[in-house]
């Protein structure tokens, strides 16, 4: 778990380093290496460790617009996933995704940038993996501020129903972009929503990789054995704007510094240190996600861009007529589009 969270937070913050080139003095979004918006997931990496290192690559995993913690905790292959972030043509969807929308089938990763929109893929994902008789389970991570969501409330009741090996994980950081939880949602542990739905609820008050392990271990073994499935809430920090580039004139310092003082990294390197785990170690770890992050990082800046000409391809299963060069496909999808 160390080394996974350690490296999600290097990645990171490589990817800042990377991502600020070329778009100052004056902000510019679409300039630079990585263009377009960048939600960084410093402070949340305890939940996308101890949450994954009880899965397996046949179970799935759908998360939102903040991924990168939990796809390297799911073993994504970070190379590609960088040349995703990179725009570039060996990127997981070819670069035509971003960060935002990693996909990787070997390991059954996905995300997107539409808040609960992992939610119903995870019941689906659960509903086969019943129906097919295996012992996969499925996963969804979502914010707090999904918790909401139509989405969110409709996949709860069916995976309830339908008794489905599926685990909801929401990363609670107490903020949707600059709304404050208290002046959206009137629970304050958002595991009471499964209340309602008759499934069982589990909340992790700290930011404590060990704390969220031994929960996800309870709620993915009970999916895993036929038990039903769970709603686990973490409490977790953003330690960042909501997304490179926000000033965050919204929240108080206070906040902040909370967040910063609340680092489960450090925590855990403490709680390691106590169980007599050397520095050595812990050096190594280190140094062997540093290697890590910048393998990933040199290999897909390598890369090259995909053809502008083929802007249109893996777009639409069946392109609308003159919208390419080629003939539309006539094969039947079995429904619309
Ligand atoms: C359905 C939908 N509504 C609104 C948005 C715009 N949006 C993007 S992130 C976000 C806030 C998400 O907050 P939370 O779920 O708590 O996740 P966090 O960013 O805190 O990790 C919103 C409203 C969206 N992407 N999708
Ligand atoms: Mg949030």
């Amino acid at each position: 778990m160390y080394e996974n969270m350690v490296t999600a937070r290097q990645y990171e913050e490589r990817l800042q380093e990377e991502y600020m080139a070329g778009k100052q003095p004056a902000f510019d979004i679409s300039a630079g290496p990585i263009p377009g918006e960048l939600h960084l997931a410093a402070g949340h990496e305890a939940a996308g460790a101890g949450v994954c290192q009880h899965l397996r690559d046949d179970d799935t995993v759908t998360a939102p617009h903040r991924p990168h913690h939990i796809a390297i905790a799911k073993g994504v292959d970070l190379k590609r996933m960088t040349a995703e972030i990179f725009g570039r043509e060996s990127g997981l969807s070819g670069g035509k995704g971003g960060h935002m929308h990693l996909f990787d089938p070997d390991v059954n990763f996905a995300c997107s940038g539409i808040i609960a929109e992992g939610c119903p893929p995870a019941v689906g994902a659960g509903l086969a993996a019943k129906k097919r008789n295996t012992d996969s389970v499925a996963v969804a991570f979502l914010g707090e501020g999904a918790i909401d969501q139509g989405a969110f409330l409709e996949s709860l009741n069916l995976a309830s129903v339908q008794n489905l090996p599926v685990v909801f994980v929401v990363e609670d950081n107490d903020w949707a972009i600059s709304m404050p939880k208290e002046r959206v949602t009137d629970v304050e542990n958002g595991a009471q929503r499964a209340d309602g739905f008759g499934l069982q609820g589990m909340r992790v008050d700290a930011d404590d990789a060990v704390a969220v392990s031994e929960a996800a271990r309870e709620a993915v073994g009970r999916a895993r054995d036929g038990n039903g499935p769970t709603l686990l809430e973490v409490q977790v920090h953003r330690r960042m704007g909501h997304f490179m580039g926000d000033p965050e004139s919204y929240r108080p310092d206070e906040d902040k510094d909370a967040a910063e003082q609340r680092d489960s990294i450090e925590r855990l390197e403490s709680d390691l240190q106590a169980h007599g785990v050397d520095d050595e170690t812990i050096d190594d770890l280190r140094s062997r996600a540093h290697d890590r992050v910048e393998e990933a990082i040199e290999w897909a800046k390598d890369q090259p861009e995909p053809e502008s000409e083929d802007a249109y391809e893996d777009v639409f299963v069946n392109p609308p007529s003159g919208v390419t060069d080629n003939e539309p496909s006539t094969a039947d999808t079995g429904g619309d589009d």
